[in-house]
C-alpha cells in the first residue's frame, strides 16, 4: 500500500497535500469546502487584527506558467477564525491558523488569542510582500527574531514559520540562525517571490492595479526557487525541522521533488486557485502513481535523498 500521509512536529496529516495560506481560506466557506476537500489540512488565510477588505482589484492575475498577486491582506479578522476553528477541527484533518500582523505589536495579540482556539498548528507569516510601504519582515533578520521571541512563549501548540525566498547562501544562514536560537517547530517556504511585475503587451499594460503591478508571484515559475530554499534549510537544520514545501507545485512531480529535497508536506496556491479544489485528488493520484513505480511505500523512504553530483 502506498501511503501519503505525512506528520509535521508531531500532527497526522492524512495526505501531504494542502492549500498554501491565501488560496480559497479566507471566508468559512472556503475553509469548510477545504474541509469537505481531499485536501490533507486546513490553512487559513493570513489573519489580522480587524478585518480586511485588502488591495483594490484586480490584484490577482493568471498566465502560463504562473500567477501574480497583490492581495493585500484580505481577511475576516482574527476573532472571526478563532471562533471558526473548533468547527473546522471537526473534519478529522488539521487545521493550520496563519498569523500575520500589520505591526510588531499585532503578533502577539493574534497569536495568543488564536492560541487559546488550539488549532492543530499555528504558522507565523513573516513574509507578506504586499502591503504598500511595508516591507517583508522574514527579509530583517532582528525584526523576526524580536517577534518570534514575543510569540514563541504564548503559543502551546507546534509552531512554524511562512518565510520569503532568499536567494543567497549567506541569507540562508543568517536566518537559519535566527530560528535555531528561537525554537521553531516547523517550517513553511516560500512565500510569493515579492515585488515581480507581469506585464500584458497587448494592453501595454501592468496586469493588477495595487503598487504600480508590482505583486507576488507564484505557480511553477518559482519552482527552482522554492525548492532550493527547502533544500537550504533542509540541509542548514540537518532535517531536523520539518519543512513545509511551498512554491511551484502544479503535479505530482512537482511535489516528489520538493520532497526529494527535504520536504515533509506540500501546500498549493496558484494551481488549487486555477484548478479548484478537485486538484487535490489529482495531486494524491500523481504522486501515488510515482511511488508506485519507483517502489517507495511512503514519503519517508525518500524525504531529503535528493542525490548530489
Ligand atoms: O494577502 C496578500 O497579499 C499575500 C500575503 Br498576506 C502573503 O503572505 N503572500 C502573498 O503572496 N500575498
Amino acid at each position: 500500500m502506498t501511503d501519503v500521509s505525512t506528520t509535521i512536529a508531531g500532527v497526522k496529516f492524512p495526505s501531504c497535500f494542502m492549500n498554501a495560506a491565501g488560496a480559497l481560506c479566507v471566508t468559512r466557506e472556503e475553509l469548510v469546502s477545504l474541509g469537505q476537500s481531499q485536501a490533507g489540512g486546513i490553512v487559513t488565510k493570513s489573519m489580522t487584527i480587524e478585518a480586511r477588505q485588502g488591495n483594490p482589484e484586480p490584484r490577482y492575475y493568471g498566465f502560463p506558467g504562473g500567477s501574480i498577486n497583490s492581495m493585500g491582506l484580505p481577511n475576516l479578522g482574527y476573532r472571526a477564525y478563532a471562533e471558526m476553528i473548533p468547527e473546522l477541527k471537526r473534519f478529522g484533518k488539521p487545521v493550520v491558523a496563519s498569523v500575520s500582523g500589520l505591526c510588531e505589536e499585532d503578533f502577539p495579540v493574534i497569536a495568543a488569542a488564536i492560541n487559546a482556539a488550539q488549532p492543530d498548528l499555528i504558522e507565523v507569516n513573516l513574509s507578506c510582500p504586499n502591503i504598500p510601504g511595508k516591507p517583508q519582515i522574514g527579509y530583517d533578520p532582528e525584526a523576526s527574531e524580536r517577534i518570534i521571541k514575543r510569540v514563541r512563549p504564548l503559543i502551546t501548540v507546534p509552531m512554524g514559520l511562512k518565510l520569503p525566498p532568499y536567494f543567497d547562501p549567506a541569507h540562508h544562514a543568517v536566518m537559519g540562525e535566527v530560528i535555531g536560537r528561537c525554537g521553531v517547530d516547523f517550517l513553511n517556504m516560500i512565500n510569493s517571490v515579492g515585488n515581480g511585475l507581469v506585464v500584458d503587451p497587448e494592453r501595454e499594460a501592468v496586469v493588477i492595479k495595487p503598487k504600480g503591478g508590482f505583486g507576488g508571484l507564484g505557480g511553477k515559475i518559482i519552482k527552482p526557487v522554492a525548492l532550493a530554499n527547502v533544500r537550504a534549510f533542509y540541509k542548514f537544520f540537518e532535517g531536523k525541522i520539518p519543512i513545509i514545501g511551498t512554491g511551484g507545485v502544479v503535479d505530482g512531480v512537482d511535489a516528489f521533488e520538493h520532497f526529494l529535497c527535504g520536504a515533509s508536506a506540500v501546500q498549493v496556491g496558484t494551481v488549487l486557485v486555477e484548478e479548484g479544489l478537485e486538484v487535490f485528488g489529482r495531486l494524491e493520484t500523481e504522486l501515488t502513481e510515482i511511488l508506485k513505480n519507483k517502489g517507495y511505500r511512503s514519503i519517508e523512504d525518500f524525504r531529503g535523498a535528493v542525490k548530489e553530483l
